[in-house]
């Protein structure tokens, strides 16, 4: 028995049923994708994985890329996807810290690569997003089935990371029931079928699309239109043939600035849905007055997977994320006692559930300052719910910027920006941004007598940090804002600089 596996993948073998459809008229059924899969958990046996082992994936988006998901689920190795913008840097760290026996990178970035994989042990493959790389090259000629591993709902199917307010990036632990209860719930609440076509744009090393998106579909035995990357004129051109689609705002946004996206594109449409980061209610008013439909707005966590969730059939609250998903508790606390607060009041909300992650990779320590021996995660989100039961996210009772749905921790970069020359400290913030939502200002307060240069912070960011977490404006400033602790003031900062990117 390995219920990942049985559940998503295996109850699919011998269907010649749609899986997935590329934007080039390619269509996988369900059979070609668990064979192809099949042949790539030979290769990760064959390169001496065992069950536990953990494999680390910063690869572009492909059917190849998804059926090595399938392929570690079904070898019962830890599953590890990593954002392709991370650094080499950033990707050591990860590596380092969950000790991956293997490593699958793009096939261009192999010679920079290989030498720090090596260093840390592990091995390296490749795979592009055009299937080219010693991956799939290796699987050729593998056979097309594979006894899949025994395991339990309690083993570990996949570690995703996320960074902290320290800086320091912690892998969460999800285990098989983490995942499989949720997207169960998910299946159900939002009743996806095999009849869905689900419109997938999303990146597939986070939860969003991975865990929602992916294995809902799966469950239900549907198939995807499954883009590389979010691209508007190709999401108008899928759009006709889809029934739903999962994304964060910024997608919602891009859709309604272009004029071809209305009520008659949209008409073969069930379900548009949106979380990763806070959806606007002016967008969700706009949409619905563009197109007819309501968007379904959700709230969850790498974490714990999907916490709370609008109805399908009753009232889509805009500026809510909905109620506690079937399942799932949450409560809203007070951030200095814990003790739960009445409805209607704001604090930290704290949930518990199947669906809720096994602690941070070797971190007892951080673990156990944020999910309580109760069960209890405390999220870091300022909440507030309602008589009847719906929840309102008011805003973060952590230092952390969401920009087009990526979580940027301040503290990182601040880390980078207070090591160069001629930095005395820094401070990041976010400010509202017309299309990732939010995005990134650094603040740096220059050495005496030093004055840093821009173009040399912008380098200095650009050779450690991802790109998404490049600060777009930087700002100059004598001394911070700080309060009689000499607690640095960042809400001063936010809203003297909250501004800098409109118009
Ligand atoms: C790309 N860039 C970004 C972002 N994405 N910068 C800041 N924030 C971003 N999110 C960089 C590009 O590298 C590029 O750099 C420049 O910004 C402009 O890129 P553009 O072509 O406009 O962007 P894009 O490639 O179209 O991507 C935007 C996007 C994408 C479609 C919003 O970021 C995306 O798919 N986001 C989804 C993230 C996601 O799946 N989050 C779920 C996390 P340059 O100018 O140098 O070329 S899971 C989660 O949060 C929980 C569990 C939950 O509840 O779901
Ligand atoms: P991550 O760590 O990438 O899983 O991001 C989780 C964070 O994204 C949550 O703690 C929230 O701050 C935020 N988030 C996710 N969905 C929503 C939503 N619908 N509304 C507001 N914030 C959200």
């Amino acid at each position: 028995m390995n219920p990942l596996y049985d559940r998503l993948f295996g109850i699919h073998a011998g269907k010649d049923t749609p899986f997935l459809h590329l934007a080039g008229g390619e269509t996988i059924t369900h059979d070609a994708f668990l064979r192809m899969a099949a042949k790539l958990a030979h290769v990760l046996v064959a390169q001496g994985l065992a069950p536990g082992d953990r494999l680390a994936a910063q690869i572009e988006k492909s059917p190849e890329a998804l059926a090595l998901y399938a392929a570690c689920a079904q070898a019962g190795v830890v599953f590890l996807p990593l954002n392709t913008a991370y650094t080499e840097g950033e990707l050591s760290y990860f590596i380092e810290n969950s000790g991956a026996k293997l490593v699958v990178g793009d096939p261009g970035r192999a010679e920079d690569l290989k030498t720090m994989v090596e260093s840390l042990g592990a091995a390296l493959m490749t795979l592009g997003g055009d299937g080219s790389g010693t991956l799939m090259a290796e699987a050729e000629g593998q056979p097309e089935a594979f006894e899949t591993v025994a395991r339990s709902e309690d083993d570990l199917a996949a570690f995703l990371y996320t960074s902290g307010t320290t800086g320091r990036s912690k892998g969460a632990m999800l285990s098989q029931k983490n995942l499989l209860s949720n997207a169960e719930t998910l299946l159900a609440h939002w009743r996806f079928t095999a009849e869905d076509v689900l419109l997938h744009a999303l990146p597939i090393f986070h939860t969003h699309g991975l865990f929602v998106a992916t294995n809902i579909l799966l469950l239900s035995g549907g198939a995807m239109i499954f883009l590389p990357k979010f691209d508007l004129d190709q999401m108008i051109a899928q759009m006709p043939r889809a029934t739903s689609l999962m994304g964060v705002p910024t997608f919602y946004t891009r859709l309604l600035g272009d004029a071809r996206f209305d009520r008659d594109l949209t008409k073969g449409m069930r379900l548009f849905i949106s979380g990763s980061a806070p959806l606007l209610a002016e967008t969700h008013v706009r949409f619905e007055e563009r197109t007819g439909h309501r968007i379904l707005e959700r709230y969850g966590m790498t974490e714990t997977n999907m916490n709370t969730s609008n109805p399908y059939d009753g009232e889509r609250r805009a500026g809510t994320v909905g109620l506690a998903l079937p399942g799932v508790e949450v409560k809203v606390c007070d951030p200095e006692t814990g003790a739960e607060l009445p409805r209607g009041e704001v604090g930290i909300l704290e949930v518990r559930g199947d669906n809720v992650f096994q602690g941070y990779w070797q971190m007892p320590e951080k673990t156990a300052a944020e999910l309580r021996t109760d069960g209890f995660f405390i999220t870091g989100d300022l909440a507030t719910q309602g008589e009847d039961g719906y929840v309102t996210i008011v805003g973060r009772g952590k230092d952390l910027i969401i920009s087009g749905g990526f979580n940027i921790y301040p503290k990182e970069i601040e880390l980078v920006l207070d090591d160069a020359p001629g930095v005395l400290e820094s401070a990041v913030i976010g400010a509202p941004h017309p299309d990732f939502g939010e995005s990134v200002i650094a603040v740096v307060v220059p050495e005496a007598g030093a004055s840093p240069d821009e173009a040399a912070l912008a380098a200095l960011c650009k050779k450690e940090l991802a790109r998404f977490k490049h600060p777009r404006k930087f700002v100059v400033l004598p001394e911070l804002p700080r309060n009689t602790m000499g607690k640095v003031q960042k809400n001063v900062l936010r809203e003297a600089y909250q501004g800098a990117f409109e118009g």
